[in-house]
């Protein structure tokens, strides 16, 4: 383990509280979350969370999913987030082409998809304005760097509708069942900031690890809306 990792790693132990063993998961940032979407043509099954965010300029998107559907590779939307009349604002779309697409601002980034349905991954992507740059990241590694892939680098407007499981093609709606996901999601969490290679490298590392400096978003039980058939699922075992 690196020095920057090991200080990191430091500075997010949950230090000083001996009663109750769970107090880190009240710390923002750090609670786990757990959902599934079992069936995979629905457009009535999505998860919205209704935490407005703020007007983001650079900003980092994870989550660890497990698909369920029946083609080798994961297919279908991870993450929509409409603002206004541009649906596409933060879209994160697996197609059955093995191509994983990375919307920004209604602009597309795509990715060789490597991610199997039944097997559970770690998977972020980062953005920062000046230095222009978006990265993409499994399991704590980058697996591409998808800067050139956009040619504006404008903010994002605040706001805005954000869905797990369905692709809007209007505010919270427009939802196309080929482009529906089924399978798990954990922890989606969204920070105004991009974070280092090291600290996605240990969120990959552990689901119970935490980075809490500018998350604008997570999945709270408060801020979380089920629709259809989607469940709240209690949360894996730490690893
Ligand atoms: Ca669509």
């Amino acid at each position: 383990m690196n020095i920057e990792k090991l200080s990191i790693l430091i500075s997010l132990l949950c230090l000083g509280d001996t009663v109750n063993s769970n107090s880190c998961d009240r710390q923002s940032g750090c609670l786990q979350t757990r959902f599934y979407l079992p069936r995979k043509t629905q457009t009535s099954d999505y998860i919205r969370i209704k935490t407005a965010l703020p007007e983001l300029h650079d900003f980092t998107v994870c989550t660890r999913i497990k698909a369920s559907g029946t083609n080798r590779k994961i297919d279908g939307t991870v993450i929509s987030f409409a603002v206004g009349a541009k649906s596409n604002r933060i879209l994160l779309i697996a197609d059955n082409q093995n191509v994983i697409t990375v919307n920004i601002n209604d602009q597309s980034g795509q990715v060789t998809n490597i991610m199997q349905n039944g097997v559970e991954y770690h998977a972020c992507f980062t953005r920062t304005i000046a230095p222009r740059s978006v990265k993409w990241y499994v399991n704590g590694v980058m697996k591409k760097d998808l800067t050139s892939s956009y040619s504006q680098y404008e903010p994002i407007p605040a706001g805005g509708v954000f869905i797990l499981g369905q692709d809007q093609d209007a505010s919270a709606g427009g939802f196309d069942s080929t482009q529906a996901f089924a399978g798990e999601f954990q922890n989606p969490t969204v920070w105004s900031r991009a974070l280092s290679d090291t600290e996605i490298s240990i969120l990959s590392d552990s689901k119970c690890s935490c980075i809490p400096d500018a998350v604008v978003l997570e999945a709270t039980p408060d801020a979380v809306q089920l629709e259809g058939a989607a469940a709240l699922l209690l949360p894996d075992d730490c690893f």
